[in-house]
């Protein structure tokens, strides 16, 4: 049968909250609050990771946190802010995590708003443990240079994650199973023509996924242009970082827009994609959605079903009933929306 994650908890209720930077200690709560009011069951634990848990204690990945992420295995992640300049003795939280729980999937959908065109329902599988966004650079004579490695293993493993998702996703969105490899191959002909050979290997054992190819800069453009083209999109690291937030923002903005750091032995992270937002942080404006749409992927992770479908029917209802977050055009702070999904999933049990 096929699973939405290939390690999925289905006899935990534990969830370990790492809020982080900025806006993600605003988001976390509100949407920890939304599922403990829905899931009574669910059991919280928090740790500190990020920009500002490294200023107070030296490390932006305390050694307790990532123990206590391996432990619980289910994990809600709000934001980082690493700094754009290189401070000594600081890492990338985020990556860190991605590297050491070895999440090598990162789904990032995207839908069209509800009432909206164009419509679409696509779903971006990002390889999460290699490429460009690895940060690994090193010094020339004149520069520096970043490493870009992309392996066969690697390119197997999230080609073989993504056909068994273009398969769930045409099953729940109910059309044919479509899967399309971007890539740059035509440049990139090692790194790219590697990852590309590899994801074409292993969709050739699924006989009822059609399979397409496209070069990242025209997958950008038709995803700008009729995102509705598209199911199912496997790419590189960096590639997916830049195109999922090119389809999020078709998809009502980075507020909204979900994700899943998959693959790990036992553990998943759930983050919304937006980042810290320093320039709202604190205001208490912050849009949960995006957090709460995480949440909903989580509770699937656990086997909530149910409850992962009433979350999300919720959301939707706010979306075009209201109230609306402030980057949507409203008015209602992070707790009045995030109470009011709470309130209208509710309603529904
Ligand atoms: N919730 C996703 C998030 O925090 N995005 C910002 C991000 O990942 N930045 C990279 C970093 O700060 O290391």
């Amino acid at each position: 049968m096929l699973q939405a994650y290939p390690d999925p908890m289905t006899s935990s209720s534990s969830v370990l909250l790492i809020p982080g930077d900025g806006v993600g200690a605003e988001v976390v709560p509100a949407a920890a609050r939304v599922l403990a009011g829905l899931v009574p069951e669910l059991h919280f634990d928090e740790a500190e990771a990020g920009w500002a848990c490294f200023q107070r204690c030296g490390s932006a990945l305390p050694a307790a946190t990532l123990a206590a992420a391996r432990k619980t295995g289910a994990v809600l992640f709000g934001a980082t802010q690493s700094p754009s300049t290189e401070v000594p003795g600081y890492a990338s939280p985020i990556l860190a995590l991605r590297r050491e729980l070895d999440l090598y999937g990162n789904l990032r959908p995207a839908r069209s708003l509800p009432g909206e065109r164009p419509v679409f329902d696509l779903l971006i599988v990002r390889e999460n443990s290699e490429g460009l966004y690895s940060g690994r650079e090193h010094a020339i004579a004149d520069g520096f240079v970043a490493e870009r490695v992309i392996t066969r293993t690697a390119s197997m493993r999230i080609a073989r994650l993504a056909c068994e998702q273009a398969l769930l996703h045409a099953a729940r969105v109910g059309r044919p199973a479509r899967l399309t490899v971007v890539h740059k191959a035509n440049v990139l002909k090692k790194t790219d023509g590697l990852f590309r050979s590899a994801c074409l290997e292993v969709a050739a054992n699924y006989p009822t996924l059609q399979v397409g190819e496209m070069l990242v800069d025209t997958a950008a453009m038709w995803l700008a242009k009729d995102p509705g083209r598209f199911d199912v999109l496997v790419t590189t690291n960096l590639f997916g970082d830049i195109l999922s937030d090119l389809a999020a923002g078709k998809a009502g903005g980075l507020g909204l827009a979900p994700s899943a750091n998959i693959g790990g032995h036992g553990v998943a992270l759930f983050e919304p994609v937006h980042g810290s937002a320093p320039d709202i942080a604190g205001k208490g404006i912050a849009n949960p959605l995006g957090a709460l749409r995480s949440s909903v992927m989580l509770l699937q992770y656990l086997g909530y079903e149910a409850a992962a479908q009433r979350l999300d029917a919720a959301i939707e209802y706010v979306l075009v009933h209201g109230p609306l977050p402030v980057d949507l055009g409203g008015q209602a702070t992070t707790a009045q929306v995030a109470g009011a999904v709470l309130d209208m999933a509710l309603r529904t049990v």
